[in-house]
């Protein structure tokens, strides 16, 4: 066995058994770019834990409420991981979540672990590194994963998809529920969340929600709860974490959980592939000065790009015929 194998097993030996810096030394070095053996050796041990997405817009309350979920789930004597995915934030590693303070006292437990994401470079690789970050923390035994996101676009979707339960979280200074619904987020929740019940314009927007819901064409089998929290008071929490339960043994009574879990297992296999094909297409087969040639050709419109890829991707699935299979 080589050096560097020989390291991995053991720290995977020690993820296993949930060990707090090793958790953070795997998910720094599945950060790096060269990732996929580790992953690949994570990969078996995965599958168990229960992954829950928290979004909505900016102040909403959504790290408050994540940690008052957190601390419910510990009660239970549950493990829990929290993903915090801010792609604008400038930081990376530190917990800035919400209440410093009150989330700090979390990050202490030893049954809990708190990891931020902030924005590396494109969205989609967000999202990727979101996905393998919960893979290791799957893997290290947490109960369940907790990911925060910001409801603004196609990362939320794309995390969305990485989770079992959506819970989205607005609050009555967000606008109304139109907006919501513009951005997509009725579409991915599972859960609604009407957080800052001390505010005014509450009631209004649960009605407005419970409408929207109404109108909206039902999931077969499942009433979709329209809570109302206040996360600084523990307002609310008990029921939400009870609707979350509820929602998860819906769907492993139905069978969709499992359902769900492999048509995530079909994206990730499309993601990978794409991602390795994307590589293998740059470093390759479309070297730059290829394709600035190429460029110049088709400018003057003496070559053709509908043709040109047509003959780049058969060029791809003789090499890949060769090369891989
Ligand atoms: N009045 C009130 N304030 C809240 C409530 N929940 C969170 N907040 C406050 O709203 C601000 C934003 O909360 P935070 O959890 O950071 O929101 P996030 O951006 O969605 O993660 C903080 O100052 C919280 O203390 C609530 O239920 N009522
Ligand atoms: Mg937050």
């Amino acid at each position: 066995m080589k050096g560097r194998q020989r390291e991995t097993v053991k720290g995977i030996r020690a993820l296993l058994a949930g060990e707090k810096r090793t958790i953070a030394r795997i998910i720094s070095a599945v950060e790096s770019e060269d990732s996929e053996e580790i992953l690949e050796h994570i990969f078996p041990h995965s599958g168990s834990a229960y992954h829950v997405g928290i979004t909505g817009p900016p102040g909403a309350g959504k790290s408050t409420l994540v940690s008052a979920i957190a601390k419910r789930l510990l009660g239970k004597r549950k493990k829990v991981g929290i993903i915090a995915v801010d792609p604008s934030s400038p930081f990376s590693g530190g917990a800035l979540l919400g209440d410093r303070v009150r989330m700090t006292d979390l990050a202490l437990d030893e049954n809990v672990f708190i990891r931020s994401m902030a924005s590396r470079g494109s969205l989609g690789g967000l999202a990727q590194a979101t996905k393998d970050v919960a893979l290791v923390l799957d893997a290290a035994g947490m109960d369940y994963i907790l990911i925060e996101t910001i409801g603004v676009g196609q990362v939320e979707l794309d995390i969305a998809q990485v989770c079992d339960t959506t819970v989205v979280v607005l609050v009555p200074e967000s606008g109304d529920s139109i907006q919501a619904m513009k951005a997509g987020l009725l579409e991915i929740a599972d859960i609604m969340v009407v957080n800052k019940g001390d505010r005014e314009g509450c009631e209004r927007l649960l009605t407005e929600l419970k409408f929207a819901f109404e109108m909206r064409e039902q999931k077969v089998g499942w009433d979709y709860p329209i809570l109302k929290t206040t996360a600084t008071e523990d307002e609310g929490v008990e029921e939400l974490v009870v609707a979350i339960e509820s929602h998860a043994s819906y769907l492993s009574k139905t069978g969709r959980l499992e359902d769900e879990r492999k048509k995530k297992l079909l994206l990730r296999i499309h993601e990978l592939i794409e991602k390795r094909i994307r590589f293998h297409l740059k470093e390759n087969i479309m070297p730059e000065r290829d394709i600035i040639k190429l460029l110049d050709k088709m400018y003057e419109r003496k070559l053709n790009p509908y043709r040109i890829a047509g003959q780049i991707a058969r060029r791809i699935i003789r090499l890949a015929d060769r090369r891989f299979v």
